[in-house]
């Protein structure tokens, strides 16, 4: 059984994760109405992958005598006013969510359960994972510069960069 404050906690992530999602489906459709076709799907993967990361928490909450709260979300902007200053703003979200997992992950020990503290290690890695693949885009992003060519290529090329494929070839 969770505890009333892990509960709320854990609540908490739930709304964050939903407003990651809701960030990035933002983006999506920034990027897809101004023609960046491959940025678009990106962020649409990324936002549906945010929502996988909130039914995952809905379900353990429940699972474990809980009740996952479904709440109102906070509007993203709609206007992220170039490509570099998107994956910038995807940085900094990242970064806030690691942050926010950790806090948890601090009171699972403060309330000393270890099963949800198991549970959490999943999005541990999760987010060093998505740091990572961020700092890769970033510093692509970087190289291209104001080179019209270059983010022709980086947008037709972005639902392929992983973090290992970054690490193995630079400059693809
Ligand atoms: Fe839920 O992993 Fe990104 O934020």
């Amino acid at each position: 059984m969770l505890s009333k404050k892990l509960e709320q906690a854990l609540n908490d992530q739930i709304r964050i994760e939903a407003e990651s999602s809701q960030v990035y489906l933002s983006m999506a459709s920034w990027a897809e109405v101004k023609g960046l076709e491959g940025i678009a799907g990106f962020m649409y993967a990324h936002s549906d992958e945010e929502r996988i990361h909130m039914l995952k928490l809905v379900k353990y909450v429940n699972e474990r005598g809980g009740h996952a709260q479904i709440s109102e979300l906070k509007a993203p902007k709609t206007d992220f006013g170039s490509f570099q200053k998107l994956f910038q703003e995807l940085y900094e979200h990242e970064i806030f969510v690691s942050e926010s997992i950790n806090e948890l992950v601090h009171v699972t020990l403060q309330e000393k359960d270890y099963a949800t503290h198991n549970f959490l290690q999943w999005y541990v890695a999760e987010q060093i994972e998505e740091e990572a693949l961020a700092r890769t885009i970033l510093d692509k992003i970087n190289l291209i510069g104001n080179d019209k060519g270059g983010l022709y290529l980086f947008d037709r090329d972005v639902q392929q960069i992983t973090v290992e494929s970054a690490a193995a070839n630079p400059q693809a």
